[in-house]
């Protein structure tokens, strides 16, 4: 079987000297063994997938490599370019706003249509540039932003709804230099297009994001070694040329959505957690790589699709691993992380919304949702072969494999997942891995000589032990952009990939949730005006999560009634 990414590891990018990992961080102020967690990122294959055509003629080679500058105190190189835009999301029709910073003159901006086939959909060119500084450290930056002026705006056009954008940035006089910056355009009536949300992963691309000296695993500044617990989305991304990590994984999935015909529409985590009943308008939510970072109401209101017999499908892995929240309308992230129980102000005011890891809390484990949980010291060990447990299921029809085959080659990625404590008690365990080989250099730092994987498929239902389930469907590839690289590889034997992932979609959406019943109505009725919360919100009569029972949630159940019945 032919490989085009042979030189793929999953090795962390661990720092020396004064450049310190959280893991690092914790063994100084705790003094104590504590596991490590989850890699900060892992390498990107040094070449694209050979289906992955770009009509940019220069497109870099893909590799994970800080292009702009992070460092405190170091001059800026030039030339520079680094951008950011002013939201994660945009309706058509909407300003968005470009912040540049550059040494060069002159500077254009293209806008590339995400998928398989990559598309320049628009194009400005000789716009004037000028150079910002990075903030200075007392202004923390990596927490407040760059504070940029706006350099560009336009008007998104009315036919770009529903996509995956990524703008290129190159300096046009002077030396050559380029970033980019991602964002996407959401569909203007939520489900007319699409009955499935593709998920946009921003919470651990910005929690990852060096850019103004610190990250939440990574601190610049020497005579202070705390990380950081605030992030700001109004930066830019400085790994990866601005694209940001957890990038990856995540578009060869989409890509494949909208080539299979799915036309994906796209939200983020922040139009979740800033608008729960936006989840009434899709059957199925679709993760990709790794989301790690998950506000509290985002987990609720993913209990509560899953609840109504809505789908979730996560190719990813270590999702749902540390709680994060939202503050400054959604451009900062929070997350004290190990600092939590000494330093989240919420601490003894809120327990549920300190910033610490999900699996500490005992009304909403991941695997208690995903089936399947993030496995300490797995990103330190090489990839395997995902092996078919059951080619039986029907993720599996259309394709040749049999037990013991590999779906793909070396699918279990960096950080994986296994099935956990809470997990449920009936699960189809799809694909299993045993990682035994330790990327050399790190065996000291692993204390088990092995790690298990699993891709797992459950229902909402009877037959998987929920007696009174409305089906809603849970699939978890338990790895991180492994599924998205194996999607993204043209060579023989590759497709079933595809097929496996087409099969999972299309179950899904062909499987819609129940209608809205006299059930639902009776449910509404009785706790009409009640006081709710998570996690059960008045039995899910509480559809916007608003912590009431009224008028509105009425009309949201109305329309959902009129939708099924129209
Ligand atoms: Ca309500």
């Amino acid at each position: 079987m032919k490989r085009t990414f042979l030189v793929f590891l999953c090795i962390p990018l661990l720092g020396t000297g004064r450049y310190l990992r959280e893991d690092g961080a914790r063994s100084i102020l705790y003094a104590t063994p504590l596991m490590l967690e989850a890699a900060e990122a892992c390498a990107r294959p040094e070449q694209a997938s050979e289906g992955n055509v770009s009509n940019w003629p220069d497109e870099p080679p893909i590799h994970r490599e800080d292009n702009t500058s992070t460092l405190l105190g170091v001059p800026t190189p030039t030339p520079y370019i680094a951008a950011y835009t002013d939201k994660k999301s945009y309706l058509p029709g909407e300003t968005i706003r470009f912040h540049v910073s550059t040494t060069a003159d002159t500077y254009s901006i293209e806008i590339r249509k995400e998928q398989w086939q990559r598309k320049v959909v628009a194009k400005a060119t000789n716009l004037p540039g000028k150079y910002y500084p990075m903030p200075p450290y007392e202004q923390q930056p990596w927490a407040t932003g760059a504070n940029w002026p706006v350099s560009y705006s336009w008007v998104i056009p009315q036919e770009w709804e529903n996509g995956n954008y990524l703008a290129l940035l190159r300096t046009t006089s002077g030396e050559y230099a380029y970033t980019y910056h991602p964002f996407i355009v959401r569909t203007r009536v939520p489900g007319s297009r699409s009955k499935i949300a593709f998920v946009t992963n921003y919470n651990t691309r910005q929690t990852y994001n060096r850019w103004g000296g610190r990250s939440m695993y990574y601190n610049e500044v020497p005579w202070d070694l705390h990380y950081a617990v605030a992030v700001s989305f109004l930066r830019p991304f400085a790994a990866s040329y601005g694209r940001g990590d957890a990038y990856w994984g995540q578009w060869e999935v989409s890509s494949q959505l909208i080539a299979d015909g799915f036309d994906p529409e796209f939200i983020t985590e922040w139009d979740i957690s800033s608008n729960p009943a936006i989840l009434r308008a899709y059957d199925v939510l679709v993760f990709a790589g790794h989301h790690e970072y998950i506000s509290r109401n985002m987990y609720d209101v993913l209990q509560a699709h899953h609840y109504r017999g809505g789908h979730l499908a996560f190719f990813s892995a270590n999702d749902i691993y540390w709680q994060v929240r939202f503050e400054d309308g959604g451009n900062t992230i929070v997350c004290y992380k190990s600092y939590a129980w000494k330093e989240d102000p919420m601490m003894g005011v809120d327990d549920s919304l300190v910033t610490t890891r999900w699996n500490q809390s005992p009304a909403r484990p991941a695997e208690a949702l995903q089936g399947i949980c993030y496995v300490p010291y797995s990103y330190l060990f090489e990839r395997e072969d995902f092996i078919v447990q059951d080619c039986s299921h029907f993720i599996f029809e259309g394709t040749p494999l049999q037990n013991g085959d590999a779906l793909g080659w070396k699918m279990a990625s960096c950080e994986t997942d296994y099935i956990g404590s809470k997990s449920p008690a009936i699960m189809d365990v799809i694909l299993t891995a045993r990682r035994e080989r330790v990327i050399a250099g790190y065996e000291n730092r692993v204390p088990v000589d092995h790690i298990d994987a699993a891709a797992v498929y459950y229902q909402d239902s009877p037959k998987y032990g929920f007696p009174t389930g409305r089906g809603g469907q849970v699939f978890s590839a338990g790895t991180n952009e492994g599924w998205g690289d194996c999607l993204g590889d043209w060579s023989a034997g590759y497709e079933t990939v595809r097929i496996v992932t087409g099969n999972i979609i299309r179950r899904m959406v062909d499987s819609p949730p129940p209608p809205v019943s006299l059930q639902d109505l009776a449910v509404l009725a009785s706790h009409w005006l009640d006081k709710c919360s998570s996690p059960n919100w008045c039995e899910y009569a509480d559809v916007d999560m608003n912590g009431t029972v009224n008028l509105a949630d009425f009309a949201h159940l109305a329309a959902s009634w009129h939708s099924v019945t129209e």
